[in-house]
């Protein structure tokens, strides 16, 4: 593999343009099972928490047939899950000690809604669609976010950390150092993406973010193009992962715009990878993955390096997948 690696550098090196080559990315996209593949209809979502999220998306989709509604109540299971240290109030809070949240969904159609830096609210997802349902707005973040919130009759909840955020908390301040660790603190955002069997597509994405941000931070996730694009016309994509590095590239759109140029799934999150290596300087702090389908239900994924995986259900078949990746 390194052997091949270092093969491809030096052909590049070799060449006026810089973009990677037909045969770099057949050769990157061998590594990959799936590329050929067309399921319709799909669940895909990141991470092994996507598991019992997609069931819960599979069976909203095979008795109501209605996307937005899968992709919503799926992420919701995640949102609960105490175990998550990055996804809703139990997640590890910012480096004041305030656990806020990101958030976004959206459908093929192009209607979507988000909201950033919300405090207090157990399912950003909701409040992202009511967003989009009920406002003029695509993205509120902030205070904002949580009057619209109230306004809307979500209950607030009390702002204490979870025992187990709480302790990483305390322990944290210790050096109150900011380096997140690749694949532990970066790592566990749900982004799921579904594909009706009418065709009908939709996507949601959730997080409490990077552990210990700055107060106000908001990453990728309620950023639509970035965290989550969705097309009916081409496919749909999300990203997990160092935001910063992910809203850097657009990636979610530009997944999305490569498969409409007629790039495979796999192949189109190999580039945004590329690209997104391209376009990052302290890439060895930096992990971030990507997951796409077009809408023959070909699928594929990929990260910057090992430990990414994903969840796919189709029919009766569930499986966790290990995503290939570049480094
Ligand atoms: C963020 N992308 O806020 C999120 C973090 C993440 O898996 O994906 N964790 O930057």
């Amino acid at each position: 593999m390194a052997n091949r690696r270092s093969f491809i550098k030096k052909s590049l090196l070799g060449t006026a343009i810089l973009a990677p080559t037909i045969s770099q990315l057949s050769c990157d996209a061998k590594q990959s099972s799936n590329v050929k593949e067309g399921f319709k209809p799909l669940v895909l979502s990141t991470w092994a928490h996507g598991m019992p999220a997609n069931d819960k998306a599979w069976e909203v989709l095979e008795s109501t047939g209605n996307v937005l509604d899968a992709v919503e109540q799926g992420v919701k299971v995640t949102e609960l899950d105490l175990s998550n240290l990055s996804v809703g109030l139990q997640g590890l809070p910012d480096r004041e000690g305030i656990a806020t949240l990101d958030a976004s969904i959206m459908l093929g159609d192009g209607s979507c809604g988000s909201v950033g830096f919300v405090r207090q609210v157990k399912h950003p997802i909701s409040l992202a669609r009511k967003v989009m349902e009920n406002t003029p707005h695509v993205m509120l973040a902030g205070e904002g976010a949580r009057q619209f919130a109230i306004s809307e009759g979500f209950e607030l909840e009390d702002e204490v950390l979870s025992p187990r955020a709480d302790e990483l908390f305390q322990e944290w301040k210790k050096t109150s150092m900011y380096k997140p660790i690749i694949n532990i603190e970066n790592h566990d955002t749900i982004g799921m993406i579904a594909l009706g069997a009418d065709g009908k597509m939709a996507g949601s994405c959730t997080t409490s973010g990077l552990a210990y941000k700055m107060h106000g931070r908001i990453g990728d996730s309620p950023i639509i193009g970035a965290g989550l694009f969705v097309d009916d016309e081409v496919g749909a994509a999300t990203a997990t992962g160092l935001g910063e590095s992910i809203i850097r590239i657009c990636g979610s759109f530009l997944i999305v715009e490569l498969m409409r140029q007629g790039r495979s799934p796999q192949e189109a999150c190999q580039e945004a990878v590329r690209r997104l290596i391209s376009k990052n300087k302290n890439i060895d702090d930096i992990q971030a993955g990507f997951i796409a389908f077009n809408k023959e239900g070909e699928f594929g994924a990929y990260a910057v390096r090992a430990g990414f995986n994903y969840a796919r259900h189709h029919k009766g078949s569930q499986e966790l997948i290990d995503a290939t990746y570049k480094l």
